[in-house]
């Protein structure tokens, strides 16, 4: 009988040991991918994002158009690549119930999962606005295991470049993305930073290396940043670039951006930077998130 026990009680612990690692085996891998398009749960028009398209989400369009409120990409409802009245157009349709909205999926970079072959990060204290993107200049500090993590999660972690004297602090990105197939259907591209400075009312800019001009281009207006910790996020759509995302994701997938501190002397701290692309189109999703390199 104690043999039989003995049998039973080695026989449980075994399934329970497979189960925990079948477990393991299908969990442990998603938890550490590199996010997928994923279906943002919200359709281009709902700006409001309480679900429903309504005279409400008209009301911010108006407001998004006139530049009295911050762009943002689900205003994009004809998917152009910028907001404009087209939108409001196609807007009124929907709220007519003559036109059916369009789910926006999104696909956001980060470092989250730490660094790739590609996919890094990198500092350095600027004399002058770079002509070229980190693989073709030098001077770059590279992002140590420490850094990554400082910068995956808004958390009591943060990297700080320190600033020195006549020098701008600058973070330089290269996120290796597998939106490229479908990068004409991209309706915008989107740069968030989380981070503060050591001296108040400095300013920021954000760059996203051009591949077809060979240039940086700005994106957007001058941020300004100061001691207190604030998100600040920059969006394609919102600056009428257009669909003309081609110009910035390499044939490998790269994209470079990056974030500099005009203001000369400054500590830059990033607790957190991410990259978002957003489509309407469902075929760009991947449904299966594929591992960054
Ligand atoms: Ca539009
Ligand atoms: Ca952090």
């Amino acid at each position: 009988m104690g043999t039989k026990r003995k049998k039973l009680t080695i026989g449980v612990f075994i399934a329970l040991a497979v189960t925990l690692s079948l477990l393991l085996v299908f969990t442990l891998p998603i938890a550490t991918l590199q996010a997928a398009t994923q279906d943002s749960g919200y359709d281009y028009g709902d700006l409001n994002r309480i679900g429903g398209i309504t005279t409400a989400d008209r009301g911010w369009l108006n407001q998004m158009i006139l530049l009295t409120r911050a762009g943002d990409p689900i205003a994009d409802v004809n998917m152009d690549g910028r907001i404009t009245t087209a939108d409001r157009g196609l807007l009124n349709q929907i709220i007519l119930l003559t036109r059916t909205p369009v789910s926006m999926w999104q696909a956001a970079y980060d470092f989250s999962t730490g660094a790739g072959t590609r996919h890094l990060a990198k500092s350095k204290s600027l004399a002058s606005m770079p002509t070229s993107n980190f693989s073709n200049d030098s001077g770059w500090t590279d992002f140590i295991t420490q850094n990554y993590s400082d910068v995956a999660a808004v958390d009591a972690a943060a990297f700080t470049l320190a600033g020195v004297g006549g020098n701008m602090s600058a973070v330089q990105c290269r996120f290796d993305i597998d939106e490229k197939p479908c990068t004409a259907n991209l309706t915008s591209m989107d740069v968030q930073v989380v981070g503060n400075v050591s001296t108040n009312s400095s300013t920021m800019q954000y760059w996203v290396w051009n591949f077809t001009s060979g240039a940086w281009v700005k994106m957007g207006t001058d941020i300004t940043i100061g001691t207190t910790e604030a998100t600040n996020t920059k969006y394609s759509a919102a600056e009428s670039w257009q669909k003309t995302l081609t110009n910035y994701i390499a044939t490998d997938g790269s994209v470079y951006v990056l974030v500099i501190i005009t203001t000369t002397g400054v500590d830059l701290t990033i607790d957190y930077i991410k990259l978002t692309l957003e489509t309407g189109d469902t075929t760009c999703p991947y449904p299966t998130p594929s591992i960054t390199p």
